[in-house]
């Protein structure tokens, strides 16, 4: 059997995982998460390749019901992610049940796909033994799947069997990207990407979908081992910037040093790190503001 090779696009509505499948399956993070739903905003490629197949996973954001402009881009987001990838791979939660969400997923990306059809049950950590069997005969339901697979991101248990099932319905071709690589993200949204995981971490209701970061400064100096980053955290109101900002300062300077050992660990120099908060007045609703931000 020759080498094999193709495009995973990763489907699903919001918060079910499929980042954290993303990152797990890849084995770095190549894409934030975080327990509010709709963290994924871009179409996020996560690359995975071994001596015999190399993967490229699409992690798109969570399919749902758009309220924004914002979320009308995102939905749109993953109907492009579908062109021209060789499996489609929908994700459900376990724990929370799977739904009327899951199927609307599934009835638009899933039904009109024209190769192979995955469906991972994700979080089976949080159920007990028997417990999983109506869930997986529930996404059984949703779609002609090839196959249904029991998984947990978090423990990585149910990963080798959907490693194998990969390798069995990717089609024969080389490597397209360099071994190394796990991602093709541009640096600075990488970076942007982290600053506004530690954001999400610590905000409540309406707060973290009205955050976005922009990366102003990256500025590396490889002779003292020290990248400077300005960034700017931009908000829709000026209550989520006190919020944002924090008594004293103290919550953006918790962001600021959680983002900081991350981009440490990725940037593999120290990084010193100056975060603005601005207000973007209902930048969400506005195609211009959305524009500009790159999304
Ligand atoms: N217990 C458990 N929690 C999980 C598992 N996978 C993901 N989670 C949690 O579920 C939440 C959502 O995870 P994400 O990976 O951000 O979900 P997503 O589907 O990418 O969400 P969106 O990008 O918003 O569509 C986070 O709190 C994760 O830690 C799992 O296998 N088990
Ligand atoms: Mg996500």
């Amino acid at each position: 059997m020759g080498f094999r090779s193709g495009f995973v696009a990763v489907v699903g509505r919001p918060n079910v995982g499929k980042s954290s499948l993303v990152n797990a399956l890849v084995g770095q993070k190549v894409t934030i998460v975080s327990d509010k739903p709709q963290t994924t905003r871009f179409a996020i490629r996560g690359v995975l390749t071994t001596d015999r197949l190399q993967v490229v996973f699409t992690d798109t954001p969570g399919y749902h019901r758009p309220r924004t402009a914002l979320g009308t881009r995102l939905n749109r987001r993953v109907d492009d992610s579908m062109e021209g990838v060789d499996v489609v791979l929908l994700v459900v939660d376990a724990a929370a049940g799977v739904g009327s969400g899951d199927a609307f997923v599934a009835a638009r990306e899933v039904a009109p796909f024209r190769g192979p059809k995955l469906c991972a049950v994700n979080k089976t950590d949080r159920l007990r033994g028997a417990a999983v069997l109506p869930q997986l005969a529930a996404a059984a339901g949703l779609a002609a799947f090839d196959h249904v697979l029991p998984v947990s991101a978090r423990t990585g248990s149910g990963l080798p069997e959907l490693h194998a099932v990969l390798e069995g319905v990717l089609p024969e071709g080389p490597a397209l990207y360099a071994a190394g690589t796990a991602t093709d993200q541009p640096l600075e949204l990488r970076i942007g990407e982290l600053v506004r995981e530690q954001a999400l971490a610590r905000t409540r209701e309406e707060v973290p979908h009205s955050i976005a970061v922009q990366v102003e400064e990256v500025a590396r100096d490889d002779e003292r081992g020290l990248t400077t980053i300005r960034a700017t955290v931009l908000v829709e109101r000026e209550s989520q910037k006190g919020i944002v900002i924090g008594r004293g300062g103290a919550m953006l300077k918790e962001i600021g040093s959680h983002a900081r050992a991350e981009l440490e660990a990725l940037l593999h120099t120290h990084v010193f790190l100056e975060l603005r908060v601005k207000v973007l007045r209902e930048w969400q609703r506005d195609p211009t503001a959305l524009d500009r931000l790159g999304l």
